[in-house]
């Protein structure tokens, strides 16, 4: 038997069309005009895309743009191909396969109108009535939008939200900060981001954004197969195949071998149909290869081939890549009076470490492979052990997924509905859905790294704070408590299902004592479910990052601290330079008040909105890499009743300021860097719960082995000496958190600050100021050299030596000279007397030693007047 490759893939003939041409017309003309003037199209990829290519658009995130692209909402879109069909064959038939078509389309074969479609979050299969011959292929896409009502409910809804907030945006576009005037979008299957949000521009991608195939379908034919672990003993795997298929007499069977990452046959057999167009085989896999996440083993991957035999001969074959895992979610009470919420790994409790993702691009067809694997690849490199896919966007497609089994990282995929009311009694909105659901819920179950699926983001949160337990219908929980469960219990593999996220029953939906919480006191400032503010932050710290360390929460599925991405990122979009609080700054946040930054900004780290851009974007990414350390190290302080932080956001859609870790271009933030340091699996903290009180030493161990080690812990004056020190022996089980040793502050706490480190430098190195960054001397600049030698010049390749000064040097970077610069450390401190080697690559090749500079926080602060401080 071959072995075909990849995840889900049939060895079926087809031929790719990748030819079309693109015209616009008046929404809804029945036919594109005569005289049409048709560019290429960029397939898969879209109108914006086919638009730029030709010279016909300017880059909608280029300078002001966003808006001089509206016009392409207003069109309807044709497509058309010419290619010759398959000769028709005794064994099957030709369908058209449309893997992505965003979203409302109308299809013609030869002049004839042959299928609508209206959802980005499904494909599309157009049987071809005859083969053999020219096939002209016709696609309309029209403003998805177009003809749409607004919902009565999600009006309501939205309204009385928009009664009890204020309604506080300022360029008067929409109700709240997520939501758009035009609520009928709640009708259309599309990305809601499409239509803008509090990190995303309108700019709502449409075309034809998967590849399009003919595609020969053999008959009988497999049409699907999943694969479930179902328990797993010491020495061996119970699992099942499911295989569905059209067309499959009582005679037809399926062959299917396993093979062990080794290349080894790990299992073979066959199974019967059994009359219902389902076959299924219960298969044991003696010694497995278990598939972990990359911290706690090795995410061990097998093939699974599956042949469909029918009168004695190969009739259709499938491959899948699958994984031998058990994932479920322990809700069993706890000591604090509440429940925990903690997944389970093949046995082994876990804490989730990782962030959220949104779509990688507003122009969703342009999200090559390789910009998901140098994002999920840095998520594995910051030791992250869970994406979560946020429910305003959409589905990606198998190659995330495949990414992320093969990476080691579990994903948590929310279904695409957020933040408001869908009339879930509109008959076409449930029939869309429920296509939607089985789909996606087929495609993606079977893959090891899917750990949960969520029916919503923040749709019951937002419902429960609306209408305060007033008995409704029709706002969508038909979906959430009823389709959606009831779809992955039958086609689910075993995943487990939430009704939303955040989900918690004891005391709010976003509450502390059970499910996960959405950690938004801090950013926002409110009171969501963790407790008001203390009263010593007073209202202008209302949204400071200590108050994580109020929250008792028990997983933490999104918090994040907005920063500015790096200039040389910015400077790709904007012509003019980009200055702090211009016109191109204020178009680039779409959080509204749009000033929100800045009461944080001016509280920790003393800048105001006069300071030049340089000092204002590096405030913001040591608040949001300072913020985020902090929150990590209290959560998983908290271990194991708080079992995990998703950090919001690990990427962003479009250059703007975000909650990213990573910037449009690729770049990690500062944010970055601490939550590497913060998220490796055991770690050293530090505490001090009050000004003047001790300084706390912890130790986290989220690995599944106990850790032993010595820690230095001291308190150390910014000019070097030791304030005081103690050494500490510690020996914690695997799962634990303890603290293992108390230091004494001195009366002028400004003056030093708290490190423990692993003089093995097994584990990193743990800092904590005492006080906030604009009260401490941290003015310290270093001196550095530049080691490259040719062959490292014509590899884009530098060491850079830096060595700090007689004063404690903070935020130590190299400069990026483009947003393609990559580095092994950034951002760190420098004790004085101290030195590091940074490895530079990605630099230009031929590029220039000395182009290269280091900064510190100090510099910065001297460049906007260091005075103040
Ligand atoms: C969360 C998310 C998003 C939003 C983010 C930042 O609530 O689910 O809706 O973008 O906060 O405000």
């Amino acid at each position: 038997m071959s072995a075909p490759s990849g995840f889900d893939q049939t060895q079926r003939r087809r031929w790719n069309i990748a030819e079309f041409d693109l015209v616009d017309s008046p929404i809804g003309a029945a036919s594109p005009p005569d005289d049409a003037d048709w560019i290429p199209a960029v397939v898969p990829g879209g109108v914006h895309e086919s638009l730029i290519a030709a010279g016909k658009l300017d880059h909608p995130y280029r300078d002001l743009h966003e808006k001089d692209c509206a016009w392409v909402e207003e069109r309807s879109w044709w497509y058309r191909a010419k290619c010759e069909a398959p000769e028709p064959s005794a064994n099957g038939d030709v369908v058209l396969d449309f893997t992505g078509v965003d979203t409302v389309a109308t299809v013609w074969i030869n002049g004839r109108q042959v299928a609508e479609h209206a959802s980005q979050f499904r494909p599309l299969e157009v049987p071809l009535a005859s083969t053999g011959g020219v096939v002209e292929i016709l696609v309309r896409c029209d403003p998805p939008l177009h003809g749409l009502p607004q919902p009565e409910v999600t009006v309501e809804a939205a309204r009385k939200f928009q009664q009890m907030t204020g309604g506080d945006r300022e360029d008067g576009e929409s109700i709240s900060d997520t939501l758009p005037e035009d609520l009928s979008m709640t009708l259309r299957r599309k990305a809601f981001d499409s239509w803008g949000w509090d990190f995303a521009p309108r700019v709502p991608s449409i075309g034809l954004t998967g590849e399009v195939f003919l595609t020969v379908r053999p008959a009988p034919r497999l049409d699907h197969a999943s694969w479930q672990t179902l328990s797993l003993t010491e020495d061996s795997a119970s699992c099942r195949l499911t295989v569905e298929g059209e067309g499959l007499g009582a005679e037809d069977r399926v062959c299917y071998r396993l093979t062990s990452p080794a290349g080894s046959v790990a299992a073979e057999g066959a199974a019967k149909a059994n009359g219902s167009g389902e076959i299924v085989a219960d298969v044991e896999v003696p010694d497995p290869d278990l598939w972990w996440t990359h911290d706690l083993g090795t995410p061990a991957l097998y093939q699974l081939d599956v042949e469909l035999e029918h009168s004695g001969k190969t009739a259709d074959t499938r491959s899948l890549t699958v994984g031998i895992r058990t994932i479920r979610i322990d809700e069993t009470p706890d000591e604090e009076g509440g429940r925990r919420f903690q997944f389970v790994l093949n046995g082994q409790p876990t804490f989730a470490r990782g962030a959220n993702w949104v779509p990688a691009d507003m122009l969703t067809g342009s999200v090559t492979r390789e910009i998901r694997e140098n994002l999920l690849t840095l998520a594995r490199d910051a030791g992250m052990t869970m994406i979560r896919v946020w429910g305003g966007g959409y589905y990606e497609p198998d190659e995330f997924y495949e990414l992320c089994d093969q990476l080691g990282l579990l994903v948590w995929q929310d279904f695409m509905f957020t933040s408001v009311e869908y009339p879930d009694d509109d008959p076409d909105l449930r029939a869309e859905v429920e296509a939607e659901a089985s789909y996606q819920v087929k495609r993606l179950s079977s893959h090891p790294s899917l750990a949960v699926w969520a029916g919503n983001n923040e749709a019951h949160a937002m419902h429960d704070m609306i209408w305060q337990g007033e008995e409704r219908s029709g706002w969508g929980g038909y979906f959430y408590d009823d389709l959606l469960p009831r779809t992955v219990n039958e086609h689910g593999a075993g995943v487990p299902y939430r009704r939303g996220s955040p989900d918690g029953s004891i005391d709010s939906t976003n509450g502390v004592l059970d499910g996960d919480r959405h950690a938004w006191e801090v950013w926002h400032g409110e009171d969501i479910g963790a407790g008001p503010a203390p009263e010593e932050l007073g209202e202008a710290g209302k949204n400071h990052f200590w108050r994580y360390s109020q929250d008792q929460g028990r997983f933490i599925s999104e918090f994040g601290i907005c920063s500015i991405p790096e200039m040389v990122t910015l400077d790709r979009w904007v012509t003019e330079p980009i200055q702090p609080w211009d016109q191109q700054f204020l178009h680039r946040v779409k959080d509204n008040p749009k000033d929100k930054i800045m009461g944080l900004l001016s509280f920790e780290a003393g800048t105001t909105s006069q300071d030049g851009m340089a000092a204002q974007t590096i405030a913001s990414q040591m608040v949001q890499a300072e913020g985020l350390a902090y929150g990590i190290a209290h959560y998983r302080r908290r271990q194991p009743i708080c079992s995990g932080t998703l950090v919001w956001q690990l990427n962003e859609p479009w250059p703007g300021l975000s909650w990213s870790l990573i910037d449009f271009e690729g770049l990690p933030k500062p944010a970055w860097y601490a939550v590497r340091d913060a998220f490796a699996p055991v770690v050293a903290s530090l505490r001090q719960e009050s000004s003047g009180a001790p300084v706390e030493v912890w130790v986290t161990n989220s690995a599944v082995r106990e850790w032993a080690g010595t820690l230095t812990a001291r308190l150390r004056k910014f000019s070097g000496e030791t304030d005081s020190e103690r050494e500490v022996e510690v020996q914690i089980p695997a799962g634990g958190s303890w603290k293992v040793a108390e230091l004494a502050v001195p009366e002028d706490p400004q003056t030093v600050y708290a490190e423990v480190r692993d003089e093995k430098g097994n584990i990193p190195t743990a800092r904590l100021f005492l006080d906030h960054l604009k009260n401490l001397p941290i003015e310290g600049t270093v001196t550095w050299d530049v080691r490259a030698e040719s062959a490292d010049i014509a590899a884009g390749r530098a060491y850079v030596t830096v060595r700090a000064g007689e004063s404690f040097a903070y935020a130590v970077r190299v400069q990026p000279l483009s947003p393609d610069n990559r580095f092994d450390a950034a951002y760190f401190d420098l004790a004085p007397g101290d030195s590091r080697t940074i490895e530079v690559c990605g630099l230009e090749p031929g590029f220039d030693p000395s182009d290269m500079v280091v900064r510190t926080w100090g510099d910065d602060q001297r460049e906007a007047g260091f005075s103040r401080a």
